[in-house]
């Protein structure tokens, strides 16, 4: 998945909006995720899933705050997300078909909290900047 000048300039836009609510929109992905597709829960065994969860709301900030850091580095996503893609797939082994659903649920929360950015063209940027974090993090599984 290329990202051309104008994905990268969309995803910065986006980010400019995303960046001082990283917390909630984190922990409303999260949520959404795990309401909308169940077998995401399989891998937080041993977190408090309930609404408002403390749990959650610390975890859907790193997770945001991880995405922000790949949208500081858009030109060198694998070196920027080589930590983290050691533990998705050595010690998580989190299924690569649970990227896309963590992807559709922010790409909604996005939608719902920022109408405003999320033009088409905005929407495919985001969509292919999220899918090629998905791959990079999905890469070292063996
Ligand atoms: Ni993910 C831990 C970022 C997708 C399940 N995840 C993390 C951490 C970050 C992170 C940051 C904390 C790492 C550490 O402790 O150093 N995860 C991301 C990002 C994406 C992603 C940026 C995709 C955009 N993770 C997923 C998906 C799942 C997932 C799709 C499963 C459905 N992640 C986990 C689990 C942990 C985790 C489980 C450990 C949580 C804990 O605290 O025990």
């Amino acid at each position: 998945m290329v990202l051309n000048a104008g994905d990268k300039a969309n995803v910065k836009a986006v980010w400019n909006k995303v960046a001082a609510h990283v917390e909630e929109y984190g922990a409303e992905t999260l949520e959404r995720m795990f309401t909308v597709y169940p077998q995401t829960k399989t891998y937080f065994p041993h977190f408090d899933l309930h609404h408002g969860s403390a749990q959650i709301r610390t975890h859907g900030k790193k997770v945001l705050t991880a995405l922000g850091e790949a949208v500081n580095h858009i030109d060198d996503l694998a070196s920027a997300l080589s930590k983290l893609s050691d533990i998705h797939a050595q010690t998580l082994r989190v299924d690569p078909v649970n990227f896309k659903f963590l992807n559709h649920c922010f790409l909604v929360v996005v939608a719902i909290h920022q109408p405003s950015v999320l033009t088409p063209e905005v929407h495919v940027s985001l969509d292919k900047f999220l899918s090629a974090v998905g791959t990079v993090l999905t890469s070292k599984y063996r």
